[in-house]
């Protein structure tokens, strides 16, 4: 891990992959075939891209029943656990329908609905994560989401990982199908004859699965095309280098394209660290993961001020930010951007990814400027609710028309004042 200064930090953006040209061909094919043939289509690309052969595209009782007895009981607990305190965290953020009433006799206000049904995509392979099953379906629930309906890859085999089954089977969610890709995606969007269609899409995923979701915007909507996870560390003197160290592999491990940083201003813990970071490296089992990710996108910013340390920070917007100085608490206000922000030395990182209840699917690639992490709003509208009064009517209604006739929009206009006949 190099250590650089703060003008040396040119930029961290990774270009996100927005695929090739001959790629968004392919998913856009994909897409209109799953419109047109349903099931029969998205069988034919499982067996293609998969290599799974299916009769059923549903799980069945039977294979959650499996699931959960393969199973250890403490394991199961834990994950129950970890579900209420996520549960718990979501509970807070729901916002809540108001009503305002002048005293003309109007009254205004916002109305709160879940949306109806809610697709959740979870990738196959080493990223299929119970954790990731819970953070995308529990704000859902906690919003009010009546249906939710997950989809996820099968293996050659036609399984899908006992992990993934359990965290569903534990929040009651019984709509899971075996089907990843554009395919996935086409069928939340447009729905097949066993796949529900869905009005919003989250979940992160491969190149084919970001590009199918881009394309079926609009149709429905979707949480956020997520790029490989980041930390960034910003801590002083007192932090210890083999906890830093381990935070910062604790998300390198994730992809060869996660970013770690520490920001400090310390050049004993730059040191030490960028030591810890090279022996830790090796002991881990996705090691090669791990180097390629520290190697290309690891950095440590040794900067000269304690206020040039926090600036990187907001610079970098990272997805996940530790702080971990004397007085944490001191710095949360000069924090304007970061996904989430872990305070003090007992909170490592992975407290936030699976346990303490706050959502990890957070904006990545500098996006924390302008978004948030997935919440229960994100599976909520609000309605606007309008009622004038008789009285607010006659105040206004000249003003009203006036504004139409400037717009040039007569019928705008008469259709006001029509209502003027009631009071003649
Ligand atoms: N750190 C990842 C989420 C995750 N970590 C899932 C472990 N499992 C992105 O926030
Ligand atoms: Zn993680």
């Amino acid at each position: 891990m190099k250590i650089i200064n703060k003008s040396d930090l040119k930029s961290l953006k990774r270009s996100v992959d927005q695929g090739t040209e001959e790629q968004r061909k392919t998913v856009q094919e994909i897409i209109a075939q799953v419109k047109q043939q349903g099931d029969k289509a998205v069988k034919e690309y499982t067996e293609r891209f998969d290599k799974a052969k299916l009769d059923a595209l549903k799980v069945t009782k039977g294979e959650f029943e499996q699931a959960y007895d393969s199973l250890d009981g403490e394991f199961v607990e834990i994950l129950k656990e970890a579900a209420k305190n996520i549960t718990a965290f979501h509970e807070k953020q729901r916002s809540t329908s108001w009503f305002d009433s002048s005293e003309d006799g109007t009254i205004l206000g916002q109305k709160i609905t879940p949306i109806d049904a809610a697709g959740v995509y979870v990738p196959g392979g080493t990223a299929a994560y119970p954790s990731s099953v819970f953070m995308n379906v529990i704000p859902a629930q906690v919003a009010g989401v009546k249906k939710i309906v997950m989809v996820t890859p099968p293996d050659e085999d036609g399984n899908v990982p006992d992990g993934v089954l359990l965290a569903a089977h534990i929040l009651g969610v019984e709509d899971v199908y075996k089907v990843g890709g554009a395919q996935a995606i086409a069928a939340l969007a447009y729905g097949t004859e066993t796949i529900p269609a869905v009005d919003k899409i989250t979940g992160p995923g491969n190149v084919f699965v970001a590009l199918a979701k881009r394309e079926v915007f609009g149709d429905v909507d979707i949480d956020m095309i997520a790029g490989p996870s980041e930390i960034a560390v910003l801590a002083d003197e007192t932090a210890r280098a083999s906890e830093i160290a381990a935070d910062l592999l604790s998300q390198a491990e994730h992809d060869a394209r996660s970013s770690s940083v520490l920001v400090t201003n310390s050049e004993p813990l730059a040191q030490s660290v960028q030591k810890e970071v090279q022996s830790q490296l090796d002991r881990l089992p996705r090691a090669d993961i791990a180097r390629q990710s520290v190697e290309d996108y690891g950095m440590i910013v040794l900067c000269e001020t304690w206020d040039e340390a926090v600036d990187t920070i907001n610079e970098i917007a990272p997805e996940h930010l530790e702080v971990v100085t004397e007085d944490p608490f001191q710095e949360l206000g000069k924090i304007k951007h970061a996904g989430a922000i872990f305070l003090g030395p007992y909170s490592s990182e992975p407290v936030g990814d699976y346990f303490a209840g706050p959502n990890h699917v957070l904006p990545t690639n500098g996006t924390a400027r302008f978004s948030s992490p997935l919440n229960v709003d994100d599976f909520t509208k609000k309605s606007s609710v309008i009622s004038y009064s008789r009285q607010a009517l006659e105040n206004n209604v000249d003003k009203i028309a006036r504004f139409a006739r400037l717009e040039g929009l007569e019928a705008h206009a008469r259709a006001v004042e029509t209502r003027k006949e009631r009071w003649k």
